[in-house]
């Protein structure tokens, strides 16, 4: 438990832990200590067996406003090199994490907010949500995976339009372009995030972290590298219990039938 970040089980899912972000008086804004906190709560949902899906979220008010600029101001480049790499390394921890992870998105996700919010599997954004890359305005450009995540979700041109000029995005544009994937009233964005994946819980674990794996990675090489990770996970599957469970299930019961272990 982090003074900034901490990790709970959702009280009716228990399978489904939140990784609540909890610096209010900074809308969230992601100074050393959070970045810290993140990826040890990053490691922490990868390796417990008993979480089966995450939930990213910082509350009613914000996501997350951002890397904190007031600590980042004075910083020299010397300086930056070390900072820079602590943010990208938190937030590649949670793009990493091999389970279904959905953010919450109410309020402000500026900045790396919204570039923490790129590295989750889906996006549930409240109708009053923002999602920018403001870096402009402050004579930087994103550095916490903007320029790379947000044009592959959204494509080119509707990254360069946000990168280039800065401006706060409202949630019905968001789903528009590809940015959050469901709207709901902001009472509501919660509840509705925790219910996109507790879908996953029961499912098989070994599957899904090996499909959210061959995506992932697939994405970022050539079809044909691309096809061999996705044959070879394929095959790996082959070494689980869930495998032999859901292919006899389906044998003497029909499809869909299957009660996996997440083994
Ligand atoms: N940093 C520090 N403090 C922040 C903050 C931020 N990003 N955002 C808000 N706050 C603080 C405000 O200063 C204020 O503090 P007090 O004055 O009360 O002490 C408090 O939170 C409440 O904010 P406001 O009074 O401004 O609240 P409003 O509702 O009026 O406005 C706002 C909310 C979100 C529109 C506004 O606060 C705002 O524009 N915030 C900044 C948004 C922003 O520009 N975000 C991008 C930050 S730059 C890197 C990786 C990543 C990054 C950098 C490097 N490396 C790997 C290289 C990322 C950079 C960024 O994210």
């Amino acid at each position: 438990m982090g003074e900034f970040v901490r990790v709970e089980a959702d009280p009716e899912n228990p399978a489904v832990a939140v990784i609540r972000i909890d610096r209010p008086k900074a809308l969230n804004a992601l100074n050393g200590q959070v970045t810290k906190e993140i990826a040890e709560a990053a490691a922490q949902v990868s390796t417990d067996d008993s979480v089966r899906a995450v939930v990213l979220y910082g509350g009613e008010r914000a996501f997350v406003a951002g890397a904190d600029i007031k600590e980042m101001a004075d910083l020299s480049h010397a300086q930056m090199l070390n900072y820079s790499r602590a943010l990208q390394n938190a937030l590649t921890a949670v793009a990493r994490i091999p389970k279904p992870v959905v953010a919450a998105i109410s309020g402000f996700a500026l900045g790396g907010g919204c570039e923490l919010a790129l590295c989750a599997d889906f996006r549930v954004a409240g109708t009053k949500a923002r999602l920018g890359q403001p870096e402009i305005q402050l004579g930087v450009i994103p550095g916490a995976g903007g320029t790379q995540r947000l044009p592959r979700l959204i494509g080119p041109a509707k990254a360069k339009d946000l990168t280039f000029s800065g401006r706060h995005v409202r949630a019905e544009e968001a789903e528009r372009i590809g940015l959050v994937d469901r709207v709901v009233a902001d009472e509501e964005v919660y509840s509705a995030a925790v219910a996109l994946v507790a879908e996953y819980v029961e499912g098989p674990a070994i599957a899904l972290a090996a499909a959210k794996e061959a995506i992932d990675r697939g994405l970022e090489t050539d079809l044909d590298t691309g096809l061999e990770i996705e044959r070879l996970q394929f095959s790996g599957l082959f070494a689980t219990e869930d495998q032999k469970t859901g292919m006899r299930s389906f044998i003497e019961q029909g499809p869909g039938k299957a009660k996996f272990s997440g083994r």
